[in-house]
């Protein structure tokens, strides 16, 4: 990646850590906002709220707005992994290179540190986006953001990955599970961005389709990598897919023909910026981060 970019990441990182560490107080009982602080801040690459914050700028020529949003879709993203990890789902012991939230606190403060994030986020988003931002424009991102975190989308796509486990299934319903699960929080991250940063219909629905496209190729990713990496190069439990016989992109097209549709998918992605005349460096830095760890 040219240096430039990320140095724009990293710049863009600097500030959802900060404004997460700001946004999330330690509050009485001090139990919970503990746990939802640790899982929050933790670490992990920021790549939805980044997403959401560029989309914001490259429309309008400012992020500010979207800063709180963004911070909410973390939490939220941030509450999917806390209780997909605890035992009754994945059952996962690290998580962005630290002890799960269940094994440093209890599953019981875990579920309500999902539960509590879950709830905090839309809160965020509705204290903290400023007052220049049109009621119209908030009540679009809230109604995005509870589409998005429910039975519609993640827990949809949630719900059918459990009960797919040790069974054999086809290609729509692998497609199924992750576009619920997975593209659902970019297509969240990119179309909050671009409602706040008042796009049109067309450059929403563009920018839509090019979050479908990431969303998928980063998850083919993962499946690659869940094989080809190591616990410190991921930050969890490498291997794990297959110890679960859980159906993967990997298991059902093999390695060569999952990394061949990467390729494809990040170029379609790019196509649909170059089409709509989207031009930022950093939505296509994370195609190509994207490639890079793949390919
Ligand atoms: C509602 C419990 C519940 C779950 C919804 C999103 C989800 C379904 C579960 C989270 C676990 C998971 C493996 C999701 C697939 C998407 C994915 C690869 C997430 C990891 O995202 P990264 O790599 O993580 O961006 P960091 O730690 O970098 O933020």
């Amino acid at each position: 990646m040219e240096h430039s970019v990320k140095q724009q990441f990293e710049d863009y990182i600097k500030l959802i850590e900060q404004k997460l560490d700001e946004f999330l107080p330690v509050k009485y009982p001090e139990e919970i906002w503990e746990s939802m602080r640790y899982s929050v801040l933790a670490g992990g690459k920021r790549l939805r709220p980044m997403l959401c914050l560029e989309t914001c700028r490259v429309l309008s020529g400012s992020y500010e707005q979207a800063i709180p949003t963004a911070c909410a879709i973390e939490m939220l993203h941030t509450q999917s992994l806390i209780h997909d990890d605890l035992p009754c789902m994945d059952n996962d012991d690290y998580r962005r290179g630290k002890l799960t939230n269940h094994k440093k606190f209890s599953e019981s403060t875990a579920v309500l540190a999902g539960d509590a994030l879950l709830s905090f986020a839309p809160q965020i988003i509705i204290q903290k986006t400023p007052k220049t931002v049109s009621q119209d424009k908030i009540l679009k991102v809230l109604e995005e953001f509870l589409v998005n975190a429910g039975a519609e989308k993640l827990i949809a796509g949630q719900i059918v990955d459990i009960d797919s486990e040790g069974k054999q299934i086809d290609k729509q319903t692998l497609n199924f599970i992750h576009e619920n699960k997975t593209a659902a929080l970019f297509k969240l991250s990119l179309r909050t961005g671009a409602i706040l940063g008042g796009a049109d219909e067309q450059i929403i629905e563009a920018l839509t389709l090019f979050a479908e496209k990431l969303g998928l190729a980063f998850q083919i990713m993962d499946d690659i990598l869940d094989v080809t990496s190591t616990l410190e190069e991921l930050g969890k439990t490498p291997g794990k897919d297959a110890l679960e016989e859980k159906a993967t992109y990997v298991s059902l097209y093999g390695l060569d023909e999952a990394k061949k549709q990467v390729a494809s998918l990040c170029s379609t992605a790019c196509g649909i910026l170059k089409k709509y005349d989207i031009e930022s460096d950093v939505l296509t830095g994370v195609v190509e981060s994207i490639l890079e760890r793949v390919c």
